[in-house]
Parts: C-alpha cells; structure tokens; sequence
C-alpha cells in the first residue's frame, strides 16, 4: 500500500519535472539542482520504507524526515526549472522550502527526546519560533524588502539563540534527563548539523548579499544545494541511525 502510494507520487512527477526545457551540460549548477532532486526523491522513498524496521515510538521521527526531503523534493523540480529557464536564484521557493521545512526539522529534537524522556513542549516553541525569525529576516533580506545587512543580524541572533537552547539550555537538560545513549548520540549529532551545517546558509548569504563583489547567482545556488543536501538527508539518516539501534537493543 505504502509503496503503491510512493508509485503513484513518483509518476505524477513528470509533468513538472519537465518544465523548465533542457539541461546544458555545462550548466554545473543546474546539475547539482538535478543531483539534489534526485536524492531527494532516494531519500524520502527511504525514509518511509524503513519506517517498518524501527519501534513505534520512533515511527514519527522518520515519517517527519521522509516529509522534509519530500517536500523539499517538490520545490527542486520548480527551483530547477526557474533557474534553467533564468538563471536566476530561485528565492520564492527557496523560502516556501525552507519556511515548511526548517519547522519540521527542529521539531524532531523535541520527537526523539519525548520518545525516552519528559519533555516540555517549550522547548519546541522556542526554537520554533528562532527558526520563523531566522527565515522572515532572511527571506526579506534576500529579496530587497529590507536592507541585506540589518536582517542578516536579526537572523544571525534569531539562529544563536537556538543553538544556545540547544547546547546549553531547555534541550541539553532534556537530553541529559533522558540517560538514552542513541538518543544523546543522535542529539549530540543532531546539534552539531544545526552548528556546522546549517553555517553554510549564513556563508552564502553573506558572500552573496553583503560582500562588495560578492558571489554570483551560480556560487550562492551550489552552495544552498550543497547545504540542503547536508541538513535535510544527512540530519535525516543521523535519526534514522538512531532509531534502527536503539529498536535493536
Ligand atoms: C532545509 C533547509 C534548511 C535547513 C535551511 C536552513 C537555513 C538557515 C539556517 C538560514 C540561515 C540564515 C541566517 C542564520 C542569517 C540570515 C540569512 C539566513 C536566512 C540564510
């Protein structure tokens, strides 16, 4: 049934992976758009398939990893498209992407802890609510509504104030509380994602928008598909690593 549904979402694809004409061989970036998608796709099937091998109490955590590369699958057909069609950096739907999914991924720090131990929802809020902040500021950087340099700092501070819930507040005691060996490994792991990887996005959008002679649309678009690639399936297999050792234990 599962699969029959995966079958069914895959050759409803064609149609929009088609728009958007054809890819150039010497379009690198436009590669690593069609790389992207296609290990989107790998991963979200993965996810979801292997939701069966682990214990119902991490059920959650892989369906809500295999919603975020799905999701993100489905805005790489439409960025690949404007940026053959354009060559220009596909913001709009870079930022649906990310306004769906950044939510989605953090809320798994709050899944996997509640899956061992006692967990406030406040905890999900707070970095709810640093993730949002993080996001609009960016977005309205990103696309002139407001200058480039002032919500970079709104959105630097919005993305340190997670961190530091994460390494040294309501979720490290959390992780703590929990004296769940997978589950700390894959938090610690997990932090580290939002710390090194999640770097990434902030050094592309600086080199981008507040560097004089700064990059140009091609290094920004290798660079969040790169940082994409990292923080939504590798953070993804982090958990899903997780889940199989500690259901076999
Ligand atoms: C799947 C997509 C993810 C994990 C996107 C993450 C995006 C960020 C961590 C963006 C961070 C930014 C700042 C920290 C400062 C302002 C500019 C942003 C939005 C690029």
């Amino acid at each position: 049934m599962k699969l029959l549904m995966l079958m069914a979402g895959v050759m409803a694809v064609p149609t929009f992976a088609a728009s958007g004409g054809d890819l150039n061989a010497n379009d690198y970036v436009g590669v690593s758009f069609w790389l992207v998608t296609a290990a989107l796709l790998a991963a979200t099937a993965f996810f979801f398939i292997e939701r069966d091998r682990v214990h119902s109490k991490w059920k959650t955590s892989l369906t809500i990893s295999g919603l975020v590369t799905g999701i993100a699958f489905w805005h790489y057909l439409y960025m690949r498209g404007v940026w053959i069609d354009t060559g220009e950096t596909p913001t709009v739907y870079r930022y649906i992407d990310w306004l769906l999914t950044v939510p989605l991924l953090i809320i798994e720090f709050y899944l996997i802890l509640k899956a061992v131990t006692n967990v406030a929802a406040s905890l999900f809020y707070k970095l709810f609510v640093g993730s949002i902040v993080m996001l609009v500021f960016g977005y309205m950087g990103e696309s002139g509504i407001m200058s480039a340099m002032p919500a970079f700092v709104i959105g630097m501070a919005a993305w340190l104030y997670m961190i530091h819930t994460l390494w040294m507040g309501e979720g490290a005691e959390a992780r703590n509380a929990s004296g769940n060996a997978a589950v700390s490994t894959a938090y610690n792991t997990m932090m580290w994602i939002i710390i090194v990887g999640w770097a990434i996005y902030p050094l592309g959008y600086a080199s981008g928008y507040l560097m004089t002679g700064g990059i140009d649309a091609s290094s920004l678009n290798l660079i969040y598909n790169l940082a994409d690639f990292v923080n939504k399936i590798l953070f993804g297999v982090v958990i899903w690593a997780a889940a199989v050792s500690d259901s076999e234990s």
